[in-house]
């Protein structure tokens, strides 16, 4: 039985909650009967990617690799979640382009700088405002949130402690 493939692209702040939406988003899918794969931009890094660091010109070539094997996998029928910060618009915007009119469902993880620092669930907001990380994204380098996305997802209340709330 055919699938139809398509790309789903998870873009927002490290903490934002990504990574968790898009297991969850996976899990929901397979229940479905869905054959899915997710490209975590933490995990890529550690492969496909791992000559790649946080300039931005590296950013840029980790955005335009994901997307183009998110292609690959949505050419083959698979429904691909893309889970990485992917800070600039015009990257994201070339990684829909790849694909035909409808087949690029970009989600924003709308949480707030404040929210995500709280939760620093790696303990690198506290490093990048020690100055012991330079070039984090929202503390010493740009986040451009996308202007036309289909999905937007708002978590701003104090409540929300932790991304697992989204799901
Ligand atoms: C942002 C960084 C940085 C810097 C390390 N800036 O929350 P995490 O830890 O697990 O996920 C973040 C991950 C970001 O990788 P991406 O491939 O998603 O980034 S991008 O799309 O911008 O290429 C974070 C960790 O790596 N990390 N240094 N300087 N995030």
């Amino acid at each position: 039985l055919q699938q139809k493939g398509c790309v789903i692209w998870v873009t927002g702040l490290s903490g934002s909650g990504k990574s968790t939406l898009a297991c969850a988003l996976s899990r929901g899918l397979h229940s479905r009967g869905k054959l899915t794969y997710i490209l975590d931009g933490d995990n890529v890094r550690h492969g496909l990617n791992r000559d790649l660091c946080f300039k931005a010109e590296d950013r840029v070539e980790n955005i335009r690799r994901i997307g183009e094997v998110a292609k690959l996998f949505a050419d083959a029928g698979v429904i691909c979640i893309a889970s990485l910060i992917s800070p600039y618009r015009k990257d994201r915007d070339a990684c829909r382009g790849l694909l035909p009119e409808g087949d690029f469902i970009e989600v924003f993880m709308d949480v707030p700088l404040q929210v995500c620092e709280a939760r620093d669930p790696k303990g690198l907001y506290k490093l990048a405002r020690a100055g012991k990380i330079t070039g984090f994204t929202g503390i010493d380098d740009p986040y451009e949130p996308p202007l036309n996305c289909e999905i937007v997802l708002q978590q701003k209340g104090a409540d929300c402690a932790s991304p697992s709330d989204m799901c």
